[in-house]
């Protein structure tokens, strides 16, 4: 069955940005609870940020499960990178990335690896730049098939990353590796941006799709921009998605009616 998710961010240092909740745990958490979500994705400033046994017992409260981790503090906060020139800083990058996979592991739910992938910095070498992505993506996948878990790679649209910006580009990146414990994010906001035919895409990538980021073309709450959502609902039920659907999106006009034109949209196309 595809699941409803909805984002709480609570990294301090970010005040604005594509999360519904913001900076109060229980607070979100009781939100997205009575509006129906199935499950909460969490952007936190590192995988310490919250007590295991604390979230455990509000995720039981609110009947709510974790969908996701997001990692992207690594870059914001510390500057990381898994594609930095300087080695020191790709392994700082892998063990923030591999911490967050085990606190997550301990939910069930996976770690995203978004803009911690870094780019192709001025005077480095392409080739060169995609073999450290790779060589980190083959480490953090079986850290996490050894939680128990799987990892997710999300491509982004051109103005965050020139590493991968299409489903297309991240399956033949997630083909060459050795590891099978990672899939795809399909963040509906960069593919508006970056693909040919949304729905055409998801159809191609298929089983390799592990996780859906719901924002529409403005990446406000799907329903209020111009994306074309049935035509993407059905690719997504033809590929028989079974994981979340997870509102990355502006808190626009604010975080409570956000939640509650998220939590319509995905009963309107996958109720
Ligand atoms: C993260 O999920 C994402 O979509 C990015 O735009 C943020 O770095
Ligand atoms: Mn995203």
């Amino acid at each position: 069955m595809i699941k409803s998710s909805t984002t709480i961010a609570l990294v301090p240092q970010i005040t604005y940005g594509p999360w519904i909740y913001w900076h109060d745990l229980e607070k979100g958490m009781e939100k997205a609870s009575n509006l129906g979500f199935d499950a909460i994705e969490l952007f936190t400033p590192a995988s310490d940020s919250l007590e295991i046994a604390h979230l455990e017992q509000l995720l039981k409260k609110f009947n709510l499960e974790l969908s996701a981790v997001g990692t992207g503090a690594g870059k914001v906060i510390h500057g990381l990178t898994l594609t930095d020139p300087d080695p020191e800083i790709r392994e700082k990058a892998i063990a923030f990335i591999s911490d967050m996979i085990t606190f997550g592991a301990a939910f069930g739910a996976p770690a995203i690896i978004g803009s911690m992938q870094g780019n192709v910095l001025p005077g480095n070498d392409r080739e060169k730049t995609l073999s450290w992505l790779a060589d980190a993506l083959e480490i953090l996948g079986e850290k996490a098939a050894e939680a128990g878990s799987f990892l997710i790679y999300e491509p982004l649209n051109r103005y965050e990353t020139n590493l991968m910006n299409t489903l297309k580009s991240g399956v033949e990146l997630l083909e060459k590796l050795k590891t099978k414990q990672v899939k795809l994010l399909a963040d509906l906001f960069h593919m508006n941006i970056e693909e040919a035919d949304m729905a055409e895409s998801i159809r191609s990538a298929g089983s390799h799709i592990g996780h859906i980021h719901f924002a529409d073309s403005n990446r406000k709450p799907i329903g209020m921009g111009h994306t074309e959502m049935d035509s993407i609902a059905s690719a997504i039920k033809e590929i028989n998605y079974s994981h979340y659907i997870s509102a990355e999106a502006f808190p626009e006009p604010n975080s409570d009616k956000a939640a509650e034109k998220t939590i319509e949209s995905f009963k309107k196309y996958f109720r």
